[in-house]
C-alpha cells in the first residue's frame, strides 16, 4: 500500500524537470563527469552542438525555480538527482556538496508549500561506470542501488515518492542500440542487456528501499499505445510492442519475459544474463508506476526515406524486431510528434488494467517553435491546447476507471533537450539563453487560472 502518494478527489498537478537537462555547473562542488558530458562533446551527437554544461543553471536558481513551481499552483515537483553529483565515480566516495545541493533544492520546495518527487536516474550514468561497461555490465545494476540508498538516507525523511529509473527504454535502447543518446553505442541486441540490467537495478533498489521503510517506489516508462499501420506483419507489430512496452510490464506484474520478446530478443533467455532470482525481485516491486506520454508509435511496413528527409530518430531502437517504418500523422509538434490525446487515455486504461498499479501521468507536454511574442511574452496557444487535451485525456482515463493521481507537466523551463540541444523547448517558462531570465509563457499563465478553480 502507498503512502504518499497522491489520493484525492481530483487529480493533482505537478511540473517536471530532469538534472542534466536544467542543472549546469557540471563541473562544481565536486560533480563527477556523465555520459551525457561526454556524448554532447562528440561531434555531430547534438544537433546544434551544445551541451548541459550551463542549461538553465538551476544549480544556483533553483529557488527561483521552485518560487516559480509554487506560484503556477501544482502542488508537485518532479525532479531527478544527477548520479555524479553524489557518487562521482558512480561507486565509492560521496560527495557531500552534492547532496547539500538537493537538501537546498527540497527545502526550499517544503518551504513554498510544494511537495518533490524525487527519480533517482534520469540518464547521467557516471561516466567511469559507462568506462567499466555500463548498463551491459551487471555490477551497474549493484552500483545503483547502493546509490540509490545513499539519497534516500539523506532526503527520504522529506521526500516520500521516488521514482527509479525515468524511461529505461532510452537509456537501453536510444542509448545502446540507436546510439543518438549516451553513451551512443550501436550494440543491436546487446541493448537487451542494458534493459535486463536496469530491471534488475529497479529491483535491488526497490527492495533496498522497502527495507528502510519506503512504502512509494515505483518507476517511470515510457510505455506507448502501438497503433500499426495496414499491412505491418503482425510480427512486427508485436515485437515493436514487446521492446517498448512489455520488457518492462511483463517482469513488474508476472516476473517473467514472454514468449514473444524472447522470439526478438533471444538475449533474455540467457541463464548467464538473467539469473536466478532476478526477475522474481522485479516482480511486484512497485508501488506505482509513472507513465510518460507523448505520442502514439505507428509502425508500418518499410518504405524509404524520402531524400533529404531524416530517419525517424528510433529505427534502430528495437533490435531482433523486423524492419518497419514509423509513421507519423498530422498534426505534429515542432519536434515532428504526432498530437494524438486519444493515445493518452487508452495507454492509461490499458495499464491500470495490466497492473493494478497507481499510476501517475509523469511527463506530458510538447515542444513547439514559440515564435508568437507579443511585449516579451511567449504566446504558445498550442502548446496550451496540447495541455488541455491531454489532461482531458487523463480525466476520461479516470472516469474509466483507472486509478490515476496525478499529470506532471512536462516541462517546467525551456531546457537541454539531449540530442536536439536547445533547439526544441518544452518549458511552459521560456529560459533565455544567454541570461537564463525566466519568463512564464501564456500555456504557465492558462495552468495557473485552471488550478485557481
Ligand atoms: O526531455 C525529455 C525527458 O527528459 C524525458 N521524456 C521525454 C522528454 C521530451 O523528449
Amino acid at each position: 500500500m502507498t503512502l504518499n502518494l497522491p489520493d484525492g478527489p481530483t487529480l493533482a498537478f505537478g511540473a517536471a524537470t530532469a538534472s542534466y537537462q536544467i542543472e549546469g555547473a557540471t563541473t562544481e562542488d565536486g560533480r563527477g563527469v556523465s555520459i551525457w558530458d561526454t556524448f554532447a562533446a562528440t561531434p555531430g551527437a547534438i544537433r546544434d552542438g551544445k551541451d548541459g554544461s550551463i542549461a538553465c543553471d538551476s544549480y544556483h536558481r533553483y529557488a527561483e525555480d521552485a518560487a516559480l513551481v509554487a506560484d503556477l499552483g501544482v502542488g508537485w515537483y518532479r525532479f531527478s538527482v544527477a548520479w555524479p553529483r553524489i557518487i562521482p565515480t558512480g561507486t565509492g566516495a560521496v560527495e557531500p556538496r552534492g547532496l547539500a545541493y538537493y537538501d537546498r533544492l527540497v527545502d526550499s520546495l517544503l518551504e513554498r508549500g510544494v511537495t518533490p518527487t524525487g527519480t533517482f536516474y534520469h540518464w547521467d550514468l557516471p561516466q567511469a561506470l559507462e568506462d567499466a561497461g555500463g548498463w551491459l555490465h551487471r555490477d551497474t545494476a549493484y552500483a545503483f542501488a547502493d546509490y540509490a540508498m545513499v539519497v534516500h538516507e539523506r532526503l527520504g525523511d522529506r521526500v516520500k515518492v521516488w521514482a527509479t529509473h525515468n524511461e529505461p527504454w532510452c537509456a537501453a535502447y536510444l542509448g545502446y542500440a540507436a546510439g543518438v543518446h549516451a553513451p551512443g553505442r550501436r550494440e543491436g541486441g546487446d541493448a537487451h542487456r542494458a534493459a535486463h540490467h536496469l530491471m534488475l537495478g529497479h529491483g535491488l533498489a526497490a527492495q533496498a528501499l522497502h527495507a528502510a521503510g519506503s512504502r512509494d517506489v515505483g518507476i517511470v516508462l515510457n510505455l506507448a499505445p502501438i497503433w500499426p499501420e495496414p499491412g505491418t506483419p503482425a510480427s512486427a507489430a508485436d515485437g515493436v510492442d514487446a521492446v517498448r512496452n512489455r520488457v518492462w510490464l511483463d517482469p513488474l506484474v508476472d516476473g517473467a519475459y514472454d514468449e514473444g520478446l524472447l522470439r526478438v530478443a533471444p538475449e533474455l533467455a540467457s541463464a548467464e544474463l538473467v539469473r536466478e532470482g532476478d526477475l522474481d525481485l522485479v516482480k511486484g516491486s512497485a508501488d506505482w508506476l509513472g507513465v510518460n506520454y507523448y505520442t502514439p508509435v505507428r509502425p508500418g511496413p518499410v518504405v524509404a526515406t524520402p531524400d533529404g528527409e531524416e530517419r525517424h530518430p528510433e529505427t534502430d531502437a528495437y533490435p531482433g524486431v523486423e524492419p518497419v517504418t514509423f509513421h507519423v500523422q498530422e498534426p505534429r509538434t515542432h519536434i515532428g510528434w504526432e498530437v494524438e490525446p486519444a493515445g493518452l487515455e487508452e495507454l492509461l486504461v490499458d495499464t491500470f488494467k495490466r497492473t493494478g498499479l497507481p499510476l501517475m501521468v509523469t511527463e506530458n507536454g510538447a515542444a513547439y517553435a514559440d515564435d508568437h511574442v507579443v511585449d516579451g511574452v511567449v504566446q504558445d496557444e498550442d502548446r496550451r491546447a496540447y495541455l488541455e487535451s491531454h489532461i482531458a485525456a487523463t480525466e476520461s482515463a479516470r472516469e474509466a476507471g483507472a486509478d490515476i493521481r496525478g499529470y506532471i507537466v512536462w516541462t517546467l523551463l525551456d531546457n537541454f533537450e539531449w540530442a536536439e540541444g536547445y533547439t526544441k523547448n518544452f518549458g511552459i517558462v521560456r529560459v533565455d539563453p544567454v541570461t537564463q531570465d525566466r519568463t512564464p509563457k501564456a500555456s504557465y499563465r492558462w495552468l495557473q487560472e485552471r488550478l485557481k478553480g
